[in-house]
This record gives C-alpha cells, structure tokens and sequence, in this order.
C-alpha cells in the first residue's frame, strides 16, 4: 500500500510533535528534523509516546547542506517547515539570528525543493505577528501586514517567498497564518505556559508571585492539537494557498490569568505583578483571527477546543507535573 512520507522541520518543538502525532494516525511516515546540541531535546515526543514511531535526521536551517541530505534521504511527498526561532521577546535581543533561521532558513528549504524535486508539497508557518498594530478590529487574509518585532520581519520575508515561489516556480506552497496556539507541551517562555506553570508552583508553596509583562495585550488563543490538523489540511488542497488558522476569539493576558488563577480557586490580583523587564520594545496589542476562509474551503473547525477548556487544560497539566514528579522522570529518563 502507498504510504505518504512527510518531512517535518522543528519536530521537537511543540507543533512538530502534535503534527508528527496526527500524521501518525493518518498513515505516514514520518521524519522529522532536530538540531544537534550538548542535552537531547526529545521531551515532547516523548511527552506524546510518538518518538518510536518517527525517524529522526539532524538539520539545521543555518546549513543548506544538511536540509538537502535530509530531502535526500526522505524523499519526502511532503515537508512542513515548522522551525524558527520563534520567540518575540529574544527576537529583539537576537534579530540576526532571527533573520537568518526564521527568514532566509525557510528560503534555503523552498530553494531546496525547487532544485530537488518540485513535486514536493511545502507548508510554511506563518504568524499572526505579521499583522502588527494597523488593524485593531480584527485579521484575515486580506488584511495589510504591519509587522512590529525581528521575528515579525522574518516570518513576513519567508511569507513572500512562498507566496512568490508558488507563482514564479510553480511550486505547491502553502502557508498557514496561524494565531497563537498553546498547549501543556508549550515552551515556558510564552505567557500561556508562564502562567499556568507559575500558577501550579504558587499553588503547591512553591512560589509566591509570577512576574509579567504587559497584561493589556490581546490575543486569539487556540489550542496547538486543533491547528496541527489545519496544516495538514491545507495540503491536501488541489491548489495551494494562504489560510487564516484563529478561534476568531480574543482575550487579554489579564483575562488569562483570571481564568488560570480561578481554575486552582486563586484570586489573581493577589499573586499576579508587573515587571518592566517582561515588557517588549514594541508590542503587538490586538489580535483576533478570521477563520472563515478556512472554515469554508478546508471545512476546519475553529470551536473544537474553547478558551477555558485550553487554560484549564493547561493549568491541570501543570498541577499534574508538579504533584507527579515520578511521572517527569520516567519521561525524563526515557530521553537520556
Ligand atoms: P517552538 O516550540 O519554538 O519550536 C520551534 C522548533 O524549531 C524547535 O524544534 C526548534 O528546535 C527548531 N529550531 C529552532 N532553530 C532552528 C534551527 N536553526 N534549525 C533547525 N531547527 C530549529 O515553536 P512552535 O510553537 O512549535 O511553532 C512552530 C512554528 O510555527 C514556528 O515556525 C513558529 O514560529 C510558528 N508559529 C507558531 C505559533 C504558535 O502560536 N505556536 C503561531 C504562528 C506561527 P529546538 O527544540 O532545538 O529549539
Ligand atoms: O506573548 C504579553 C506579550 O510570548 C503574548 C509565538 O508563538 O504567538 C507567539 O508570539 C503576549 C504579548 O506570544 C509576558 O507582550 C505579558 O503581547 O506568549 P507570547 P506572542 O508574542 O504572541 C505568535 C502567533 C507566534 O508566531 C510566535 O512564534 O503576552 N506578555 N507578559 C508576555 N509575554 C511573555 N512571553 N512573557 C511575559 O511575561
């Protein structure tokens, strides 16, 4: 029987496992991309009992070498170009590096394609970020782009180019401008899992204030399992093309950490302070996704997951790791 191969760049981050996840139970076969480094980052794969079931090749997008042998060796139907630095905040202390793996990294893996086999189907991540400040009223694929950080520049530089290459080259290159999407496998670095981790250490004695930044920002929080499903979606399409992936909802920083806050029967207001370091250059202050497009043309869900259904869930996982730190290990010790 024919087993489609997909390719999935940034598979130990959190998007890359959920996606190797669902490509799993679709019948693929799936290779993903990790970057070579001193710890072995291998948690979340484990996190969703997925690592045995995937192959694993060292890529980096700094080096086009190692993202040809990878196409090489794959020979992939599919390639979903999930990493970046992908980090707002450290992308104003980092622009280069930004530039250079967020932006010119997805143009080495288009241009890999291009010459190896352009038969290969591409999806790009693209961000929500790319909006900036112009429009407050809401997002869609025909909003004008504003972006307001180095990560926003990049993700907008790798944006074009896909759309650019799809005309020019003829190429099956899709992008998914996805909002933000959260889960327990989310990096401790964005609000969402800041909160709820800082949330479970305040309620276990562990800690006794989370600091934050700016608590007025809005944005359109979906959960990371629904929008993995999207992408995939988009690449099954007989053309290739832009998709707005939101909940079509939003919702402060403030309100997130009410609702995190209340899950575990705490006031917020008592725990919750403001520190100007967490504060950004330039912020982005409202986001708010129109999904219809993908609602009509790939039939995807927005509501499969609701914005108190994804704290809580985030807030359980949390309690859960700290009051069963057997479990941790086991998981830990697995990826040793
Ligand atoms: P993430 O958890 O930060 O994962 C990023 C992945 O990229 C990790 O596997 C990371 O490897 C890898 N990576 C970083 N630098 C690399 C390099 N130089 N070469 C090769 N791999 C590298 O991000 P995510 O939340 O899963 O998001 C997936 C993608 O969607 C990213 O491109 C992100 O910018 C974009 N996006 C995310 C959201 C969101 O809300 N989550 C919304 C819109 C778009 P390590 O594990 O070694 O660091
Ligand atoms: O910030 C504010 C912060 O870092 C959200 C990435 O996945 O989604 C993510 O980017 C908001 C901002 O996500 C803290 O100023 C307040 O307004 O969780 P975040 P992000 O910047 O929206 C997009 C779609 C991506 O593409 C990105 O890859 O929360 N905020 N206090 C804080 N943010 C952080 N991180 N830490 C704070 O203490």
């Amino acid at each position: 029987m024919f087993q489609k191969r997909a390719l999935i760049t940034g598979i130990t981050g959190q998007d890359g496992a959920y996606l190797a996840k669902f490509l799993i139970e679709k019948g693929y076969k799936v290779t993903g991309t990790y970057r070579r480094s001193s710890t072995r980052n291998f948690w979340r794969l484990h996190y969703l009992d997925v690592k045995k079931d995937i192959s694993l090749l060292p890529v980096d997008l700094l080096d086009q070498t190692s993202i040809m042998h990878a196409l090489r060796e794959v020979e992939p139907d599919e390639v979903y170009n999930l990493a970046a630095q992908s980090f707002v905040g450290d992308s104003f202390a980092e622009p280069q590096a930004t530039a250079e793996i967020t932006g010119i990294g997805s143009l080495r893996v288009l241009d890999s394609i291009r010459f190896l086999n352009p038969n290969i189907r591409f999806y790009q991540a693209s961000t929500s970020e790319m909006y900036g400040n112009a429009n407050q009223t809401g997002q869609s694929e025909n909003t004008p782009f504003h972006p307001a950080s180095p990560y926003a520049n990049a993700k907008l530089f790798a944006h074009w180019n896909v759309v650019n290459y799809r005309k020019a080259y003829n190429l099956f290159a899709t992008t998914g401008i996805l909002f933000n999407h959260e889960s327990p496998i989310r990096g401790i670095d964005f609000v969402t899992k800041k909160i709820t981790d800082g949330v479970a250490r305040i309620k276990l004695g562990m800690s006794e204030k989370l600091l934050l930044g700016n608590l007025e920002a809005k944005r359109d929080w979906g959960f990371a399992g629904d929008y993995v499903k999207a992408m995939w979606m988009m690449m099954q399409q007989s053309v290739a093309d832009d998709y707005v992936i939101a909940t079509g909802e939003t919702h402060s920083v403030r309100e997130f950490c009410e609702a995190a806050f209340s899950r575990v029967g705490l006031d917020y207001t008592k725990y919750v302070e403001v520190d100007k370091k967490f504060l950004r250059p330039h912020d982005v202050v409202f986001l708010k996704g129109d999904p219809s497009k993908a609602k009509r043309i790939l039939g995807w869900d927005p509501s499969e997951t609701s914005f108190i259904s994804l704290v809580n869930m985030m807030v359980d996982a949390d309690m859960e790791k700290y009051q069963n730190p057997e479990r941790q290990m086991k998981q830990f010790l697995k990826h040793i």
